[in-house]
């Protein structure tokens, strides 16, 4: 047997990732534990937990947006305790040339990770070498080996449902919160320019089926479990695209709607919705859906984003699912290269036209390693990079107004006359747009089902994270700490 150790700064959001890699490991024999560095005050005392843990391998579960928060991680872990560290998820696998060159990790496990993981804790175990594992990265005393992916595992079935208990057993934060998060499937067929999931058919060419789905028996025992293990009002399926494969998808609601009367809510593609599917959704027990416009400008989202839905598709599906009373909420980005002020509120009121429950407007993140980190450089559209993104051309100098308008949703998705003052809105002082960002969460609460209560346990436990963002650092302390030692 050997132990693992999850490692982060903050806890933000269980990662079904972590737990579905948990309770495989688990299940043949191994160890896990998952801890926080902000659960423990003092980088010593945090050190302290990690060295009774006494693990064999130090895990990192990071996004790329989480990289700078795990930076310091790794230097308080290195300069403490001397176990391998290895880094997984999202930005080592599509980053580890970065990963590797910045010397963050030992050992980097690029895609899936179920098969790398368990080899790799078996090697641990029996004292064999890690430098040849399908899918790992190893650094080695002559540098870097990087050992191609495996073939893929085609049947997700095999794989013991996540381990929740790793995240819910001593955090009731997560456990008590309402909204529970399943998967039932991996990969999205689309090629958006700006979004890492095309380039996982690149990494997997020639080794398998990127798209893999559970079986819909397996989801329904899943979710009993879940609902029969924790508090939850409402489900949500983070698939990228729910709605995918009309088969599989009516076949599911059915069992659903069979089994259990508990709402649910899902990511979906308008392309593939049209009002017999809607119903369905609707009698299934949906109560709303997620997608993304990502820009209100056709020939920017159909073009430069490579999202190719017109205009027409959103408006034809967002009348459908407001016929049949499901909430519809839409992701839309700005300060696209190029973009000027009256484009970007161009792009919004299309969104505000859909009529949408709520709309989320974040600022789109170019970052390196997508098709259009490429295209905005080959074709002049940069405005210059850092080591994680591209800067998008600000060409009329309006970002620092364009962005504000994500503060603003909430105003005018509840009163859309507002709109017509944009202008002015856009330039209200920051104290009262930092409360408008705030009060965004409302309608996100509600959508989710989460009680207020819920809401304000979530946020006085993540405050750091909702006031100043996601990579706000644990770093600044750990440093702090460091020197004092
Ligand atoms: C659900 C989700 C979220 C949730 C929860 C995240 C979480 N902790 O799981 C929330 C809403 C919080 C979220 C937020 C964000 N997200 Co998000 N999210 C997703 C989504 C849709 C599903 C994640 C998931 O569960 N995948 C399924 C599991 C099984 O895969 P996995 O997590 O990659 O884990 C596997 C392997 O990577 C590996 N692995 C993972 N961790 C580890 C650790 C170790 C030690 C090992 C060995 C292996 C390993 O093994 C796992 C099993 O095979 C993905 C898209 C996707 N399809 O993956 C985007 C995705 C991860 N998100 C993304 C982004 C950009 C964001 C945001 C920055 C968005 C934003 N602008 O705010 C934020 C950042 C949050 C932060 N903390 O900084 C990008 C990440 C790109 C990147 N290079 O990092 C993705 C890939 C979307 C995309 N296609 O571009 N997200
Ligand atoms: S539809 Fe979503 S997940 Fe799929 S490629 Fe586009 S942005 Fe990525």
């Amino acid at each position: 047997m050997a132990k693992i150790l999850f490692v982060g700064d903050y806890l933000l959001n269980e990662s079904l990732g972590v737990m579905r890699l948990s309770s495989y490991v688990k299940s043949r024999g191994h160890q896990v534990g998952l801890t926080f560095r902000s659960e423990h005050g003092s980088p010593e005392n945090f050190i302290r937990h990690v060295r009774e843990f006494n693990p064999d391998l130090v895990g990192c579960s990071v996004m790329t947006e989480q990289v700078e928060v795990f930076r310091p991680i790794v230097e308080l872990l290195r300069a403490a305790v001397g176990v391998p560290i290895v880094w997984g998820g999202a930005h080592a696998t599509y980053r580890p040339e970065h990963v590797a060159e910045k010397g963050l990790a030992d050992l980097i496990v690029v895609g899936d990770g179920e098969e790398s993981l368990l080899t790799l804790l078996d090697r641990l175990d029996s004292g064999g070498r890690v430098d040849d594992i399908p899918g790992i990265w190893a650094r080695g005393p002559g540098g870097w080996v990087r050992n191609e992916v495996g073939i893929i595992q085609a049947d997700l079935d095999r794989y013991p449902f996540p381990d929740r208990d790793l995240y819910y057993a001593s955090r009731p934060v997560l456990r008590n919160m309402g909204l529970k998060r399943m998967l039932t499937q991996i990969g999205c067929p689309y090629r958006c320019s700006y979004c890492f999931e095309p380039s996982m058919f690149a990494l997997y060419e020639g080794k398998g089926k990127v798209m893999r789905r559970h079986s819909v028996g397996y989801v329904i025992a899943e979710i009993r479990e879940v609902l029969s293990r924790y508090p939850t009002r409402q489900l949500h399926f983070s698939d990228d695209t729910f709605n995918l494969n009309r088969k599989w998808v009516y076949e599911f609601l059915d069992e659903y709607r069979r089994n259990f009367s508990v709402p649910f809510t899902c990511n979906v593609s308008v392309k593939l919705l049209d009002e017999e599917m809607i119903v369905r959704f609707r009698e299934g027990g949906c109560r709303g859906v997620v997608f993304g416009v990502e820009s209100g400008v056709e020939s920017a989202r159909m073009e430069l984003l490579n999202k190719r839905i017109p205009d027409e598709t959103f408006v034809k599906a967002a009348g459908l699912l407001r016929k049949h009373g499901l909430a519809v909420v839409v992701n839309n980005m700005v300060c696209l290269p190029g973009e000027t002020l009256d484009q970007a509120v161009r792009s919004v009121k299309f969104c505000l036209g859909l009529k949408p429950t709520i709309l989320r407007t974040g600022v789109l993140k170019i970052y390196k390693g997508t098709v259009l980190a490429g295209s905005v450089v080959r074709d002049g559209l940069s405005a210059g990079e850092d080591e994680f993104m591209v800067q998008a051309r600000d060409d009329e100098g309006s970002f620092y107004l364009i962005k504000n308008l994500g503060a603003l949703s909430f105003l005018l998705v509840r009163f859309p006359f507002l709109a017509r003052f944009i202008g002015g809105l856009l330039r209200l002082p920051e104290p009262i747009l930092a409360f408008l960002r705030l009060l965004n969460n409302w309608p996100e609460m509600q959508f989710y089902s989460i009680s207020k209560a819920q809401g304000f346990a979530y946020f006085a436990h993540s405050r750091r994270v909702f006031v100043r963002g996601m990579s706000s650092r644990a770093g600044v302390v750990i440093r702090r700490g460091l020197a004092s030692r």
